[in-house]
């Protein structure tokens, strides 16, 4: 019996190496291990064996048929799955194709709102002199609270509602500070750099806030940095985003990683006054984090609302319009993007 079932092993590796179809996959799972298949076979014919070897053949025999069992059904998904990405493949090569993942009749497909500004802002800030740089949507405690000298028990927490990860450690990053910490990592300075992306908070909605939204974090640190810099910096940027003049205000702050902290709001042709950034001059407990010496250098960091800045530009009256996913708002920037619509 033993020569059997190895008989039997060898027989399914080699037709499962044969790249079988589904029904030969069905048909060998019915040869085997089906009703009248060649394991129920070897299974009866325990009867007449003693009981020492029985055990021990029972044994082989069970592990045997889950190994089989289990082989097949895997085969199977996978040509389940090669089948799925096939269609799909067709599908995205061919957009003439009735059913295709391509939506049809759409005629003016571009870009989102929110992937433009971010080009434009890349864009004004490398001409600006700043390098760009990236960092994880899924952060742990130390880049996104600890080295902004959040520790554990901090107030600071609590502004930011977090999304955490099972294992209490992980979080969708609350905001792009985390690539300060990252980008400092491999540089000394003189630095400047941004670091665009989406950030995630647990907190309820209005039309100013959203779960999930963009933030463009920058960094600049050199010798003899002032608040006066940060503040010169901010208008030159609003006024290179709005081509045209803009209000900005600061209010006092507090983020445990700026020192002082602010918060910056902009206005337009005397309008509301909108939070456009939160910024501040590095604290020095931050910049030891950071392995610069602040004794020596100072700088300023600032995260900037993309989504406000969309907000503002085009006087969308609700945040949450940015990722409702009706065409009807998306398609209305195409006409911006060709010029048609002065703002
Ligand atoms: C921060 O996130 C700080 N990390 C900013 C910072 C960076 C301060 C560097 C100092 C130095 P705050 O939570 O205020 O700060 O968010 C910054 C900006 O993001 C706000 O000014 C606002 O424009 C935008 N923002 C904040 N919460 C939301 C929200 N729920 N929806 C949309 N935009 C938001």
């Amino acid at each position: 019996m033993q020569e059997r079932i190895a008989e039997i092993q060898r027989s399914l590796g080699e037709a499962l190496q044969a790249a079988p179809s589904k029904e030969e996959l069905l048909s060998l799972k019915q040869k085997l291990v089906g009703k009248k298949g060649e394991l129920p076979a070897l299974l009866g014919e325990l009867k007449s064996l003693a009981d020492e070897e029985r055990k021990a053949l029972g044994g082989k025999l069970q592990s045997l048929r889950k190994e089989i069992e289990q082989s097949i059904a895997h085969a199977l998904s996978e040509l389940e799955r090669a089948a799925m990405d096939e269609k799909l493949q067709k599908s995205w090569d061919d957009p003439s194709r009735r059913g295709s993942l391509f939506a049809r009749g759409l005629t003016d497909a571009g870009l989102h709102p929110i992937t433009e500004i971010l080009q434009e802002l890349e864009e004004i800030f490398s001409r600006m002199g700043f390098e760009i740089l990236d960092g994880p949507h899924i952060e742990d405690n130390h880049h996104n609270f600890e080295a902004l000298n959040i520790p554990e028990d901090h107030p600071a927490r609590d502004l930011q509602d977090t999304f955490w990860f099972e294992d209490n450690t992980h979080l969708l990053r609350t905001h792009t500070s985390c690539i300060q910490i990252r980008g400092m990592k491999d540089r000394q300075p003189p630095v400047r750099f941004i670091g665009p992306g989406q950030v995630f908070r647990c907190e309820r909605t209005d039309q100013w806030h959203d779960f999930s939204f963009f933030q463009l974090e920058g960094l600049f640190i050199d010798r003899n940095v002032s608040v006066a810099n940060l503040l010169y910096f901010a208008q030159t940027l609003f006024e290179e985003i709005f081509q045209s003049q803009v209000e900005i205000r600061t209010r006092p702050s507090y983020f445990p990683f700026v020192e002082p902290g602010l918060e910056i709001d902009m206005r337009r042709d005397g309008g509301k006054w909108v939070e456009m950034l939160g910024c501040g001059m590095i604290h020095p407990k931050v910049m030891e984090q950071i392995g610069v010496d602040p004794t020596e250098y100072s700088g300023f960091a600032f995260g900037l609302g993309v989504d406000r800045l969309l907000l503002m530009r085009h006087a969308i009256e609700d945040i949450r319009h940015l990722r409702s996913g009706d065409l009807r708002f998306v398609r209305q920037f195409s006409r911006y993007r060709s010029g048609g619509i002065p703002c």
